[in-house]
């Protein structure tokens, strides 16, 4: 094993004292909020079990100064700030997401787990194009001239517009698996519709946005435009949602807390919500697949950052004439998957991100057992520190096992085999969810007519899990509301004004 060096900015970031961040300055939590609740948020590093970093939980005093701060941001600086400039605001986020590339990818892999690579493709690439992508909408958000067909009685004339007006202060909360990409994708489209935004990142992961949020400044983004306050869900999280200065909410996390968190804003004046919630993700092969291209498929599909991404795909189908080939050689390819320190770039597969989700994920290892599936592969915890299990494969008794229905967030795939493709196409909708699937054929033609059967709000042909700026991300029925992305977000993040004159 060969870790990488630590820069010497990640380990001076992590001995600071850390808070919040609120009107362009970072903030501790007041001394009473502290005495009261006698509460820090312990950071812990997924791989090794241990203590890195402590975080401030917030009181009512940060909820309200972050509040006040994104509120008068939004009716001064930023309202006065042209849409051309906003965009270039995120786009020097973007340069400088790049210029500390390194420092942001380690600290995200030491806070989270996640294999060093994907910290740099993902948490820093991927957030910098997303930044550029709604950038380049901020000057492109505009409403439309209409026809009126009202009758001119005296000669008058009429003519109508829309406007798409920003929202105002959006309170973004966010999971743990991608506390830079998806606190960036909440950022930037609240940004770019003119709206400003305070984050609550998940008490597992409160670190690296606090980083993201002095470059922001550095960016020349103006002061209470961004701001995050940390602390726990039930208290910071909820507070935050029911502020009276909330004027939309956008989630994504699991699909309780969601349901919860959207009922709440609905409740307290009919807050706008976006909800991006988990699944359970089917991905389909079709017999035409070689075994070799369905185990490819499948590693892609459900195995990529230990299972945690929720689009990710837990269910498999695969043709019974090819099942047992297609387990055997996943064993294989799982077997020699390279598991071990985050920090090590040859490393495919790390740690599960904090204790709590790796409790979870033995506790459904069991409940196979119980229900009398087999474990073909893995189904156990790996020896030493942190949280690591093995990736698992669980060869389902029928479509109404725990684990062919519930999310499991990790690194375990669920097998059932099938030999009709009308079946196929039942039991692949036979859930309340409907985040993402996928369909894996040569024959296009036959996925072109499957395509509009399946529920899911993103449906991959020949791939799974790969999300763009371009493409429109949500789920159907209890996956979620709203899009992420594409032109789609605009809607979620701008009321839409009509004007009507006479003349
Ligand atoms: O999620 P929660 P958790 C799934 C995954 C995982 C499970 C639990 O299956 O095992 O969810 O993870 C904030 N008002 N996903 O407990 O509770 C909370 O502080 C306002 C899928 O982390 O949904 C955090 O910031 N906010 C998911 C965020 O909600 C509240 C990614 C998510 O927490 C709140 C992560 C409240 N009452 C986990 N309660 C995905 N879809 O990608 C909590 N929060």
């Amino acid at each position: 094993m060969s870790e990488i060096n630590l820069l010497e900015s990640v380990t001076a970031f992590l001995q600071r004292s850390h808070g919040h961040y609120i009107n362009g300055a970072s903030v501790l939590s007041q001394e009473s909020t502290i005495n009261q609740k006698n509460t820090m948020l312990s950071v812990v590093n997924p791989a090794s079990g241990e203590i890195i970093a402590t975080v401030n939980q917030a009181g009512e005093a940060e909820v309200n100064q972050a509040m006040q701060a994104a509120s008068s941001a939004f009716h001064g600086v930023w309202a006065q700030t042209s849409p051309i400039e906003r965009g270039n605001c995120l786009n020097r986020l973007a340069d400088l997401l790049q210029k500390n590339g390194e420092e942001l990818a380690q600290l995200e892999s030491l806070c989270s787990g996640k294999p060093i690579q994907l910290s740099r493709m993902l948490e820093v690439g991927a957030s910098a194009d997303y930044l550029r992508y709604f950038a380049g909408w901020s000057s492109k958000i505009s409403g439309e001239t209409l026809n009126v067909s009202l009758p001119s009685l005296k000669g008058e004339h009429y003519t109508a517009f829309t406007r798409r007006e920003p929202i105002g202060v959006v309170v973004g909360i966010i999971p743990w698996n991608f506390s830079i990409m998806i606190a960036i994708w909440k950022l930037g489209a609240a940004l770019a519709s003119g709206c400003t935004i305070v984050l609550k990142p998940s008490e597992y992961t409160p670190l690296t946005i606090l980083r993201v949020a002095e470059l922001a400044k550095e960016a020349g983004i103006p002061d209470g435009v961004i701001n995050i306050v940390n602390g726990s869900g039930a208290h910071i999280g909820s507070a935050l949602v029911s502020h009276p200065q909330c004027a939309k909410v956008t989630f994504t996390g699991s699909v309780s807390t969601g349901m919860n968190v959207g009922k709440s804003a609905l409740e307290q004046g009919l807050k706008r919500v976006t909800l991006e919630l988990g699944g359970k993700n089917a991905a389909a092969f079709l017999p035409d697949m070689t075994v070799d291209k369905i185990v490819d498929g499948i590693l892609e599909a459900g195995y990529v950052y230990q299972g945690q991404i929720c689009a990710a795909a837990e269910r498999f189908y695969i043709p019974s004439i090819h099942m047992d080939a297609v387990l055997k050689l996943l064993s294989e390819r799982l077997s020699a998957m390279k598991i071990g320190s985050p920090l090590d770039e040859s490393t495919e597969m790390g740690p599960l991100a904090n204790k709590e989700h790796y409790e979870k994920i033995l506790s459904l290892f069991e409940k196979a057992r119980q229900e009398g599936n087999e474990i073909v592969y893995g189904g156990h915890v790996l020896e030493g520190a942190g949280f690591f299990v093995a990736p698992t494969i669980i060869k389902a008794n029928s479509a109404d096992d725990t684990l062919m229905k519930e999310e499991t967030f990790g690194p375990i795939g669920t097998f059932l085999s099938y030999d009709d493709e009308e079946e196929l196409i039942t039991m692949m909708n036979a859930t309340p969810f409907g985040l993402s699937a996928s369909l894996w054929t040569n024959d296009l033609s036959k996925a072109m007519r499957m395509l509009p059967r399946i529920k899911a709000g993103t449906l991959w042909v020949n791939m799974h899990t790969f999300l763009d700026p371009a493409v429109p991300f949500g789920g159907m029925n209890s996956s979620g509301i709203g899009r992420e992305f594409g032109s789609a977000f605009i809607e979620h993040y701008t009321e839409l004004k009509s004007v009507m004159m006479r003349y």
